[in-house]
């Protein structure tokens, strides 16, 4: 019996020496280690020893169990690390190795100068307000003293709805629709698209941004020259000190007096050339004091409230903050363009 005994574990001790996986380990096991194992087998031949013999063979083949089950364990552990050293080898990481760069995304000019406009009105007291792109025709036009037939109405090319709406020509809607809701004393910016019915060219499109603004308070309390240093910080904070700013009389419905703020061109400097075609002055935006029809559309006492307006067009501030000649690259969508900001 000693024999089978030493026989079975140099062959289980061979076995185990062999295997390669998991797999053949726990068949091992089994085999040699379970309950139905070839050492199970021999001990059932015990009940015919001596007890003297039962003691030997009983200590034996414990210590044959301890050492198949430590053979076992080693083993296990040996393909264990195997299979460690593998996946090292596999999946090493060299965290040397200069990785993959991934294009980041990042805001459209006319976003980045929109913020810098906001920022900068914000700096001086001013409010943000939005409202709607489809407009009816009292705010975009009859609220700003452009009634039907007014040949005003001519100076905005409009896209007209089925409906009677306007996509709006103006951002000047929205004050209209904060002075139903809001009385003087204030000072607002909106900004946002707005649609007209024009060609493009290099300047023009039919789809752009203007930022509009208001300051309105007790009669007396606003002038010309308090509007005019607003604005001139506004060009100067956006553009830098350089940037020549001029101001001439000029025609809006809904402002008396209204002037026309212009930029000195910065790609002829003044000298004139395509792009300012020849004048050497870039129109940026109109402005001038509330007209008093205007306040009276949204129920103010005649006389109560005086105000200055503005309105500038965002892509032509942003052409002359970027140096870019062309208003038509804004929505091309061209990346060669969008990623030099
Ligand atoms: C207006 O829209 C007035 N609501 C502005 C205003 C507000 C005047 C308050 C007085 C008081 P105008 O149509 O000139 O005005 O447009 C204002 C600015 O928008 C222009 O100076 C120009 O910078 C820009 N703009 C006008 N039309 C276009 C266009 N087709 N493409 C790009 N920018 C334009």
């Amino acid at each position: 019996m000693k024999n089978k005994i030493n026989d079975i574990k140099n062959k289980a001790i061979e076995e185990i020496k062999k295997a390669k996986t998991f797999t053949e380990v726990e068949t091992l096991r089994v085999k040699y280690s379970g309950r139905k194992s070839e050492l199970t087998n021999v001990l059932r031949g015990l009940k015919d020893l001596s007890s003297e013999e039962k003691k030997e063979i009983g200590e034996l083949s414990n210590m044959t169990k301890q050492t198949i089950d430590s053979e076992l364990a080693k083993k296990e552990l040996e393909i264990k690390n195997e299979e460690l050293n593998n996946i090292d080898e596999k999946e090493r990481i060299d965290i040397t190795y200069p990785g993959e760069k991934s294009e980041k995304g990042h805001l459209h000019p006319l976003t980045k100068v929109r913020y810098d406009i906001e920022e900068i009105f914000k700096s001086m007291g001013f409010l943000v307000v939005e409202d709607r792109e489809v407009e009816d025709e009292f705010h975009n036009f009859d609220a700003m003293n452009m009634p039907k037939n007014h040949p005003a109405r001519d100076m905005q090319d409009t896209f007209w709805l089925k409906n009677g709406c306007v996509p709006r020509t103006h951002t000047s809607s929205v004050q209209a629709r904060f002075m139903e809701k809001n009385k003087p004393p204030f000072k607002i910016i909106s900004l946002g698209r707005v649609y007209r019915n024009e060609n493009s060219d290099a300047t023009h499109e039919s789809n752009f941004h203007q930022v509009e603004g208001l300051i309105a308070a007790k009669s007396g309390d606003v002038t010309v020259a308090n509007a005019k240093s607003i604005i001139s910080e506004f060009m100067k904070g956006l553009f830098g000190e350089e940037t020549k700013i001029r101001l001439r009389p000029s025609y809006f419905p809904f402002v008396e007096p209204g002037f026309e703020f212009d930029a000195s061109c910065p790609y002829c400097k003044g000298e004139g050339c395509r792009i300012c075609k020849k004048c050497g002055w870039i129109e940026l935006g109109g402005a001038g004091m509330v007209n008093q029809n205007v306040f009276e559309k949204v129920r103010f006492t005649e006389d109560e409230f005086e105000g200055f307006a503005f309105g500038f067009g965002i892509e032509r501030l942003a052409m002359i903050k970027y140096g870019i000649d062309d208003i038509r690259l804004f929505h091309a969508g061209d990346l060669r363009f969008l990623e030099q900001f």
